[in-house]
Parts: structure tokens; C-alpha cells; sequence
């Protein structure tokens, strides 16, 4: 059982988003369990303040260290230190925009841990001493600007159950899917033959099935290099490929 705790100041942001598809189904089945937490709950003033202004000045606020220290550190029942969050099979998430970019790699390191604890950013900033002692990783989920680190915690928690052994069912395997392959997936049809003008490639219909091989891997190779030039460059094609890619345009 791989257990999710989200430590955010917008608890009911993720009411309802883990209830549908595979993360459903995962929960259903008590393979994952996951909670979202009101992080003003670990503070002990009046007023619940979880922000503060910037040493060295400059606008916005920064999130206080004491109530993120206070609530992962009720949320794993251990000291809050990176190391020995690790070594107890803990992961401790920050995200952030200057963290490393998720990955498929590290969705399935994190499958492997028994709990992940999400620290959801906000203003301008997090006090760094979170990202220095407190979260083994660092992480965004791309190079554009959210709000805040709550979609992100939406997009690594589904990356991440999914990845969860039996969250995926047996028509599904993990190792098979597109990014273990380096080339984004083949183009798919299905009916009408012809849509709006446009029919379905004819090598498709015929049920060759080495040729529709042949066909599919071509189109693969041709759409990662349109769509992800830097997946392409790292892609092995035969001598044939390569001349087929040149001759058959784009
Ligand atoms: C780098 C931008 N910062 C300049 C002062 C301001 C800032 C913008 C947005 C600080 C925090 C945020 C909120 N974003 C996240 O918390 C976040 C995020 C993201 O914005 N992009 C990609 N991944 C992530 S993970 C968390």
C-alpha cells in the first residue's frame, strides 16, 4: 500500500479529482491511499499564518518553515530530515519551479516507497530550509508557471499510482508504453474509413501485418520528430528508416 500525503493551503482543490479511472480504481483496491491537508492545521496562532515576508525584502510572501516541519513530521511519525525520511522508505515531495523535471524515471522510483509526502508551493516562494533539510526531492512538472504546486500534485499523483503494481489492468503493462520505447506513440484510426475527406492510410485496412508494423514505426519516427526533435535525436533508426524518413517528406 503506497500512501499519498498532500500538504497544501487549498485542501478542497482535490476534492473529487482522485475519483475517477485508474486512481479510482487503485484506492478501491487499497493498492494507494490518498489525503489532502489543510496546512494551516499545524500552526498555533490565533490567525493560522503559514506566510511571512522575505529576509533581504522584495514583494510577495514566503511559506514558514514550522508548520511544514510540524506536519510532515506528524505525517511520518519521524524526524524531519531528508536522509532519514529515505532511509525509512519515505519520500518527502516539494514542488517547485526550480525543482528537476518529473519524469517517468522518477514517477517509478516513487511507486516504490511505502509513503510520499507532496508539499504544495504558493506565493513567491517556499523558505528555502524545507528544500535544504526536509524534502529528499525537488520537483517540477515542466517549464511554464502554475499558480501553484497543487496541479502538480494532481499530475504526480496519477503518474505515480499508475505505476503502482496492479493499478494498470492486465491489458496494460507499464514497461510497454510509450516512453520506455523513446519515440512517441503511432498514429491511431479507427471507423469511418473516410471522415470528412479524409480516409484512413491504406496499409491499415489490408491486415498485413508486418507492413502495418513496418507502416506504424515509420509514422512513430515521423511524428517524434515533428512533435519532440529532442527525443528524435536520440532515436535509433535502421538505414532504411533513415531513407525512408528523407525520401517520404516531411
Ligand atoms: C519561477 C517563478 N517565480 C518567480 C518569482 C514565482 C513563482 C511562480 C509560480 C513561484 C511559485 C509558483 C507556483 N508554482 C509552483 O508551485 C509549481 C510549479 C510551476 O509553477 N511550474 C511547474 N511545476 C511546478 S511544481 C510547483
Amino acid at each position: 500500500m503506497l500512501r499519498f500525503d498532500i500538504i497544501t493551503i487549498f485542501p478542497d482543490f482535490f476534492r473529487g479529482v482522485f475519483d475517477f479511472g485508474i486512481v479510482r480504481r487503485a484506492r478501491a483496491a487499497g493498492l494507494v491511499e490518498i489525503a489532502a491537508h489543510d496546512l494551516r492545521g499545524w500552526t498555533h496562532d490565533r490567525h493560522k499564518v503559514v506566510d511571512d515576508r522575505p529576509f533581504g525584502g522584495g514583494d510577495g510572501m514566503v511559506l514558514k518553515p514550522e508548520p511544514i516541519f510540524e506536519a510532515v513530521e506528524s505525517l511520518t511519525g519521524q524526524a524531519g530530515d531528508a536522509a532519514s525520511l529515505r532511509e525509512s522508505g519515505r519520500r518527502v515531495v516539494l514542488l517547485s519551479p526550480q525543482g528537476r523535471s518529473l519524469t517517468q524515471a522518477l514517477a517509478s522510483g516513487l511507486a516504490k516507497a511505502e509513503q510520499v509526502v507532496v508539499i504544495c508551493g504558493r506565493y513567491e516562494g517556499v523558505d528555502e530550509r524545507v528544500s535544504e533539510q526536509l524534502a529528499t526531492d525537488e520537483v517540477s512538472i515542466g517549464d511554464y508557471v502554475l499558480s501553484g504546486g497543487e496541479p502538480a500534485a494532481v499530475v504526480l499523483v496519477d503518474a505515480v499510482t499508475r505505476l503502482v503494481p496492479g493499478a494498470l489492468g492486465s491489458e496494460t503493462s507499464a514497461v510497454n508504453e510509450s516512453f520506455s520505447e523513446g519515440l512517441l506513440d503511432f498514429p491511431n484510426y479507427t471507423r469511418p474509413v473516410e471522415f470528412r475527406g479524409r480516409r484512413v492510410p491504406e496499409v491499415l485496412l489490408g491486415g498485413h501485418h508486418a507492413e502495418v508494423a513496418r507502416w506504424r514505426r515509420r509514422a512513430a519516427l515521423r511524428k517524434t520528430r515533428r512533435n519532440r526533435p529532442d527525443l528524435f535525436a536520440d532515436a535509433e533508426l535502421t538505414e532504411e528508416e533513415r531513407i525512408a524518413l528523407d525520401t517520404e517528406g516531411e
